[in-house]
Parts: C-alpha cells; sequence; structure tokens
C-alpha cells in the first residue's frame, strides 16, 4: 500500500463518521467533467489572425514569457494543462481558434469543417468540446456593439455568426456523443450614462430570436446566453444585463443562462443564485472566475465563493442540470500553470463540496438545531480533505501538488 492509500484509508474512516463516502466522492470526481476554457493559454489571440487584438472591454494584461508562437506550440501548451487536472474534462474552444490552413475565413463563413481538427483532439483525449461564438476581437465589433448594433449590416454579420457556431456546436455533439454548450456572450455597452437603454435590448431580443429559430436536438447542442455587469468601456450600461437574459431564458424557453461569477455587484454572489433557477428546473452554465475590484477573470483560487458554488449544486443534486466551465486570463504568470491552478481549484471545490456532510447538516437544520449547523460546518473544515485530493490525483495518474516544482 502506498502513503497515498493509507492516507487516504485513514480519511476515509474519518469521513465516514460523519456519514460521507469517500469511495463514492472519488467516483462522482472522475465522471463530473469540467469545460476548461482554451484561452489562457494563449491570451485569448486563437489562429484567426496571430496579430489579434483582444477587444470587447476583456483584457489579459501581464507581460509573462513563453505565449505560444504558434499552433504547435499551443498545442503542446494546453496538452501539458489538460495533464495536470485529474478527472472528466471538456474543453472549451472560442470561434477564433479555428483551422483555416492560412486562408481568410470570416467569422460569417466559418463552418464545421474548420473545427475537424478539435473534434479529433477530442476523441483522442476523450473529452467533450464546448464552443462559444467570437463577438469581439473584430473591426465591425469596434464601436462597441454586435448583436444590438443599430446598423443593420452589422447586427446581420453577427447574426450569421451566432447561426454558424450553433451548427459547430451540434456537430461537435453529434460527432463526440455529449451535448456541446455554446456560449453566447456579446460586449455590447456605452460607456457614458445611457438615455435609450430600451432601444438596444429590443435589437438583441429580435437577433437572439433569429440565431435560436432553428430547433436543435439539445443532447447534441445546448446554447447559453451569459449576462455581465460592466466592462472596460461599457461601464455605464450593458445591453445583455443579468435581469435581460434571465427574463430571455424564462420566456423563450430556446436556450439557457450563463452566469459568470465575476459579473456582478462585488457583494453579489452567483452561489446564493443556483438554488432560484433550480427550483424552477432551469438548466444552467456556470464560468468559474475570481472576481478582483474591476476585473472579472483572475485565475480560480480556492476560495469561499468557489466552493459556496460547487457545494450548492451537489445539495441539490444537480451535476447533470448545472454545467461548470471555467473562464480567466491572466498574462502575469505561466499560462500553462494558470490554465492548470484554475482547474484543479474548481476540481477542488468540487470534492469539498461531495465531501460536505450535507444529509446530516439538513437533518440538524429541520430539527431547528442551528448551533450543530455551525458547528458541525465549522469542524467540517479541518477533516483531511487533502488526502482525498491525492488519491485523485493518484488514481487519475496526475501528479499532486509536485507538480509546481515543474514552474
Ligand atoms: C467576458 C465573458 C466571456 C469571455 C470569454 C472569452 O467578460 O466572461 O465569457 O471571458 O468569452
Ligand atoms: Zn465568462
Amino acid at each position: 500500500m502506498s502513503n497515498v492509500e493509507k492516507n487516504y484509508e485513514i480519511a476515509k474512516e474519518m469521513y465516514a463518521k460523519i456519514g460521507v463516502d469517500t469511495d463514492k466522492v472519488l467516483k462522482t470526481m472522475k465522471e463530473t467533467p469540467i469545460s476548461i476554457h482554451c484561452w489562457q493559454i494563449d491570451d485569448l489571440t486563437g489562429f484567426e489572425n496571430p496579430n489579434a487584438v483582444l477587444s470587447g472591454g476583456i483584457q489579459a494584461t501581464g507581460n509573462a514569457p513563453g505565449k505560444p508562437k504558434n499552433k504547435q506550440e499551443y498545442i503542446e501548451n494546453l496538452n501539458k494543462a489538460l495533464d495536470l487536472i485529474p478527472g472528466a474534462k471538456k474543453l472549451a474552444l472560442h470561434a477564433v481558434y479555428l483551422e483555416n490552413n492560412g486562408k481568410k475565413i470570416e467569422r460569417d463563413e466559418i463552418l464545421p469543417e474548420h473545427f475537424k481538427g478539435w473534434v479529433d483532439y477530442a476523441k483522442d483525449k476523450k473529452i467533450g468540446l464546448d464552443f462559444n461564438p467570437t463577438y469581439f476581437s473584430h473591426p465591425l465589433a469596434e464601436d462597441g456593439f454586435t448583436l444590438s448594433s443599430k446598423d443593420e449590416h452589422v447586427r446581420k454579420f453577427w447574426i450569421e455568426h451566432g447561426k454558424r457556431c450553433r451548427d459547430i456546436g451540434e456537430y461537435f455533439g453529434k460527432e463526440l456523443g455529449q451535448k456541446c454548450i455554446t456560449n453566447h456572450w456579446i460586449p455590447d455597452g456605452y460607456k457614458d450614462n445611457t438615455i435609450d437603454k430600451m432601444a438596444p435590448r429590443l435589437r438583441l431580443i429580435d437577433s437572439l430570436d433569429q440565431i435560436f429559430e432553428k430547433k436543435m436536438d439539445w443532447n447534441h447542442n445546448t446554447d447559453s446566453v451569459e449576462s455581465k455587469l460592466f466592462g472596460i468601456g461599457s461601464e455605464s450600461y450593458v445591453t445583455g444585463s443579468h435581469e435581460f437574459y434571465t427574463n430571455y431564458v424564462t420566456e423563450k424557453k430556446n436556450c439557457i443562462l450563463c452566469m459568470d461569477v465575476g459579473h456582478f455587484h462585488p457583494t453579489e454572489t452567483v452561489s446564493s443564485k443556483i438554488s432560484s433557477y433550480l427550483a424552477f428546473g432551469q438548466e444552467l452554465m456556470l464560468h468559474v472566475s475570481r472576481p478582483v475590484r474591476w476585473d472579472s477573470d483572475h485565475v480560480v483560487i480556492l476560495d469561499d465563493e468557489t466552493k459556496a458554488l460547487m457545494a450548492e449544486i451537489v445539495r441539490y443534486d444537480a451535476l447533470d442540470k448545472v454545467n461548470i466551465g471555467t473562464d480567466f486570463f491572466d498574462a502575469s504568470i505561466n499560462r500553462i500553470a494558470a490554465t492548470a491552478i484554475g482547474g484543479r481549484n474548481a476540481k477542488k471545490a468540487l470534492m469539498l463540496g461531495l465531501l460536505e456532510p450535507t444529509k446530516e447538516l439538513i437533518k440538524v437544520e429541520a430539527e431547528d438545531n442551528l448551533t450543530k449547523r455551525l458547528a458541525l460546518y465549522e469542524e467540517t473544515k479541518s477533516m483531511p480533505f487533502g488526502l482525498v485530493w491525492d488519491m485523485f490525483c493518484e488514481m487519475e495518474n496526475v501528479p499532486k501538488s509536485d507538480w509546481i516544482n515543474t514552474f
């Protein structure tokens, strides 16, 4: 028996005493995919245009060396990052990661064939794929408006992009036998006080209706719409706000809501919102990220909100209702490590959620023993979670904490 196994046996016994079956936890961890975003590896540059400049009110700040210089280096780095994240995974792509073989292919011309290489990659790695239309970093997004633009030409262009992205998502789902979430996030908004907040919203409703018009099997492709509170250059008004999309999904039932934890007011938490959507049977997409002051996209750490988020999903047995993905970009540290740190932390938070003595906590709460509820919850925090995590890494052939020595 290895030390890791011996330690695991001790932890298993301790968790069993509070009613938690760690073997079951390990099984769930192995089977529950977290969708790892592809864009931390290269600061969201993609393959469409190697000189692409990121726009849309998002920024990958920092100057760490090691940004991949070509596609081959990109793939090598991505592989290294994915190999450091244990358990089931999906890879979330953005439309600008297409394979164009050196030809200019406009966003309103992209086809499934431009992503065949990614399907082969996913099959080889036995992972699923998620997708994101890229409604930014493009001349037709330069004035800050895409799907809610008052310029019909601009709006048509992006509607066509959205439609084509759904087709690509459907192609992923069919090919891989695992559904693709195609997540639509647009940067649209104004820097300063906005008088007519309504007109762009009405145009956005119409654009989304057109994009989602074609019916698809949700088991192949499910679309999500991601809200935001503000971005750089859209500080005062964002067309696709949380309330806007909450109402859109409820009314139209043609897509699901995506909540990015960095897209809310500083004291507002996504973890506290989840149960309200689940109460109405709504499926959700999450972008696990970390807000810091005005920025929504720091590397995920094992903080209280990330833990609370995962605990909430587990408490309502909603792992099949809530799709979990990561979203951050930090160019000030090694990009492979950043992807690995964020991915591992999302998984660690999930494991902590699964190790919670939920049954017992619910029981004492129902008995109005609120003292015991708090006492048990707090005592659980010093349980040997790390020993179960190490076992998981060992089972999955992924390095334990020693991976940090390579950086
Ligand atoms: C931006 C949104 C969005 C993007 C990705 C790259 O604020 O969070 O999800 O980060 O599409
Ligand atoms: Zn996001």
